[in-house]
């Protein structure tokens, strides 16, 4: 932190990665008082390097939300109220620990949003979470998401987190399926400046093809776009496989000797002729074969799906296939294609040879009998696991909702409502009183991102070059606030029957556990030390930050406590405030592998398994229109709409209709049509572009702040739909339980 001249006397700036999209670009922020002025891009930040994008530039107001919540919130007589953080956490202790004691430990649903991968909080307590609660009622954003990537890479690679990114700066060719790095700013892939990398691609000769139904920014950017029609991508990318067999392109390169699996792909994919593929995805077979010879021609190429083709009906097999293309075109794990990151706090690498494998479908969703997925329930399943009661086991009673609104996230927000409103107890860690935590007894309010300290746990596993940064909090925690890290300890402490106890004990504990099986691991630089004495070791100012250094220290790039005096430390990331960069992607395997056979498990057997239901997906041509998303750089999933600065202009929740369907259907541009899906219907104004196909229409999510009981005034001004209402949650893609969010089947009726 430096002062600066030409504000205030009393204005400061101070660094702070931005925790507002994947992208994680370094900022500057200025500082007047306790308040965040202004926010520019960090050029000294060795992965940004000075990118910033209008919500990053708004990140004062975001911060200075005067809406942001300041105290816990505790319900009396009906009625949430400002409380003391001693009550709040008094009220969660006897709220929950009745639940459990009753009903036993699955009574309890865990709810975790997606801003705990933005958090050091986020990525640091809910394991122990749910450690200590021992619930399998688990639910995430992930399957509103990225589940499918999840699955497919734990059946690949054994690991669900092993998730190859392409290698944007590198690389020949970029096929990108249902992503729009151009308003998302990336997704599965942390590449600040996006938009920037994709045009340096085409500028260094490269080529970009762009499948996604909508002509997005970042099809428009593109060298081909391929309009396919909703949901239909696996059967794309298997007919792009069948014709890399049929006409001798697959050329697994250095990677041959690690794969499983090969020999039996040609049969598991007979069916998927390009001629077959061509009716149902509505792209003519001339291009399949076209984007398969692009795809093994180019020097390097790397495939890259992202939400349009994992919430889909077959997203554990588009996502699957993703990287079979890969695989099969010699590009995955080599520079240029799509490889493994290796992040700073990442396990210490182990020697090559068997792993444990992946298992799915160890326990079941009570009702509907959804298999688990990397330990997660269905989020589309919460509803029916809290209002549906059946033979045996109880239905979930208590939820602890972390950084989660799924009343708007996720299908069918009025059921969701209701179930919530019906529970003994809910507590909700949010900045704000939103759709769902209005329904809940105990509100815990995190500071603002200023006032935390700011560390990438999840999104440096992702990302297209190496590096690590840190930030301390930019401005003091104000008196009568507490750090979102001393919430969640908090919170375990009250779930675990430990209220009261010290915070700093579950930092200690996760220390203690952490490094007695470090020290008895022969692959870990402290095989056979004291970990009473390396728990010594450590630096930092607090239980979290002592966990970071943990985790460096044992990490690849780690000084080993000691073992590798040049390593990595958390003293060392303090004396370099804009980061250190660790170099490009490198290739990893086999030594990253953790399947059974050691090996990459091609057609492994769940993915088998489901690829009779894509067979006869290629026989089904559903006449009506479909629904897709989009989403708009100025906004973030549900809550960045009450940020004025953020609003208006084009980031409207409008319905995209097509020039022809609009005229077929008699909808005039601005006119109100109804929407109407399985779960409900909504109405929205229409907006006729033409970058939508034909038969396809577009809603974005996150929308639909008109409930009683919220405190979101500006967002409250301009509520938009819920477009989640069309959806009953009853379309899953099995095998990931994610919910299918886009090529979902509606009617249109212009209203009078
Ligand atoms: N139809 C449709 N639905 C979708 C999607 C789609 O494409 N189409 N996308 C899906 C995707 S990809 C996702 S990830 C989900 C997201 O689903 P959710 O995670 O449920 O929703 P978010 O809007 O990201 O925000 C969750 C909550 O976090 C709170 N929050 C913000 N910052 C913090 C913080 O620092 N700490 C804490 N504790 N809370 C914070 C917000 O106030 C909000 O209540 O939505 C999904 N829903
Ligand atoms: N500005 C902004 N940035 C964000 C977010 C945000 O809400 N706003 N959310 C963040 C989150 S949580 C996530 S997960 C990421 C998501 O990052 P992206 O995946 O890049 O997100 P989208 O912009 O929704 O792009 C999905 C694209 O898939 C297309 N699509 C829909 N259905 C299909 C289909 O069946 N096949 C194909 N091929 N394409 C299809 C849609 O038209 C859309 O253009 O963005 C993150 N960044
Ligand atoms: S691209 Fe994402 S991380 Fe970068 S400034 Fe914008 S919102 Fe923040
Ligand atoms: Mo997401």
């Amino acid at each position: 932190m430096s002062r600066t001249s030409g504000t205030t006397p009393d204005s400061r700036t101070a660094l702070r990665v931005c925790p507002l999209c994947e992208a994680t670009c370094g900022l500057t922020l200025t500082i007047e008082g306790t308040r965040v002025t202004g926010a520019r891009g960090d050029r000294d930040d060795v992965f940004s390097k000075g990118f910033i994008c209008p919500k990053g530039a708004s990140f004062g107001a975001a911060d200075g939300d005067p809406d942001r919540l300041r105290t816990p919130l505790v319900r009396r007589d009906g009625e949430l109220r400002e409380a003391t953080w001693e009550e709040a956490f008094d009220a969660v202790a006897a709220g929950l620990r009745p639940v459990v004691e009753r009903h036993g430990p699955h009574a309890v649903g865990v709810v975790l949003g997606n801003p705990n991968v933005h958090t050091m909080a986020g990525a640091l307590y809910p394991p122990v979470l749910l450690g200590a609660l021992r619930t399998h009622s688990v639910f995430t954003a992930s399957t509103l998401d990225q589940m499918p990537k999840h699955v497919s890479s734990g059946l690949l690679y054994g690991d669900a987190n092993a998730i190859p990114v392409p290698d944007l700066d590198r690389t020949d060719h970029l096929l990108l399926i249902g992503a729009n790095p151009l308003e998302s700013n990336g997704s599965l892939c942390t590449a600040p400046d996006f938009p920037g990398r994709l045009r340096a691609l085409r500028a260094r000769g490269g080529t970009l093809t762009v499948i996604d139904p909508r002509r997005t920014r970042t099809a428009k950017l593109a060298d081909r776009h391929v309009a396919v029609r909703p949901g239909t991508d696996a059967m794309l990318l298997a007919a792009m496989a069948y014709v890399l067999f049929e006409e001798e392109l697959v050329d697994l390169g250095a990677l041959a000797p690690h794969v499983q699996g090969v020999d039996e792909l040609p049969d598991a994919l007979r069916d998927f002729t390009p001629e077959a593929a061509s009716a149902a995805c509505d792209v003519d077979a001339v291009t399949i074969r076209e984007l398969a010879r692009e795809l093994a021609a180019a020097p390097t190429a790397a495939v890259y799906g992202r939400i349009g083709s994992c919430t889909v009906p077959h997203g554990t097999l588009a996502s699957w296939l993703v990287d079979v293309l890969n695989i099969l075109t010699g590009n995955l794990d080599r520079p240029g294609g799509a490889l493994f990151p290796t992040a700073a706090t990442d396990r210490t690498p182990r020697p090559a040879g068997p792993g444990h494998g992946f298992a799915l479908g160890r326990w079941h969703s009570r009702v509907s009998r959804h298999p688990e997925a990397k330990g997660e329930l269905p989020l589309a399943a919460l509803a029916e696991e809290i209002d549906t009661p059946t033979e045996e086991g109880s239905p979930v009673r208590a939820v602890i909702a972390v950084a989660a609104n799924p009343v708007l996230s996720a299908p069918d927000g009025l059921r969701l409502d209701k179930a919530l409103e019906s529970l003994d107890f809910m507590v909700s860690v949010d900045p704000y009183l939103n759709e769902t935590s209005r329904h809940a007894h105990v509100v815990l309010p995190p500071p603002p991102p200023s006032r935390g300290a700011h560390h990438d746990f999840a999104f440096n596993t992702l990302a297209v070059r190496n590096q690590v940064r840190y930030n301390r909090p930019a401005v003091p925690l104000e008196e009568g606030r507490m750090a979102e890290t001393e919430i969640l300890a908090r919170l375990v402490l009250a779930a675990s029957g430990m209220h009261g106890a010290d915070p700093s004990a579950v930092d200690a504990m996760v220390v203690e556990g952490t490094l007695g099986k470090a020290v008895k691991d022969t692959a870990s630089p402290v095989h056979g030390r004291d970990p009473g004495e390396l728990a010594a070791a450590l630096t930092g100012e607090n239980g979290p930050e002592r966990r970071l250094d943990m985790m460096l220290r044992l990490g690849p790039y780690g000084d080993g406590f000691g073992a590798r005096p040049d390593g990595l430390t958390l003293e060392k990331l303090l004396a370099h405030p804009h980061g250190i960069d660790l170099g490009p992607l490198a290739s990893c395997l086999p030594r990253r592998l953790k399947t059974r056979s050691g090996k990459v498990e091609l057609l492994p057997g769940p993915i088998a398994g489901d690829l009779p239901r894509l067979r006869d997906a290629l026989r089904e041509r559903p006449a009506g229109i479909v629904l897709v998303g989009r989403r708009h750089l100025r906004s973030n999933n549900s809550w960045m709409h009450n940020v004025p600065a953020l609003t208006g202009g084009s980031n409207r929740c409008t319905l995209h209709v097509h020039p022809d369907d609009a005229a077929r259907l008699g909808l005039a541009d601005g006119a109100a049509v109804r929407v109407k899906g399985a779960g409900g219907e909504v109405v929205a104004p229409v907006e006729i572009t033409d970058t939508v196909r034909r038969g396809v229409v577009s809603l974005p999510h996150g929308w639909g702040h008109d409930r009683p009981g919220t405190r979101m005034s500006h967002a409250a001004l301009d509520p938009g739909v819920n477009v989640n209402q069309l959806l009953d949650g009853s379309l899953l893609d099995p095998l990931s339980g994610t919910a299918v969010l886009n090529g979902v089947p509606v009617e249109l009726t212009a209203c009078p």
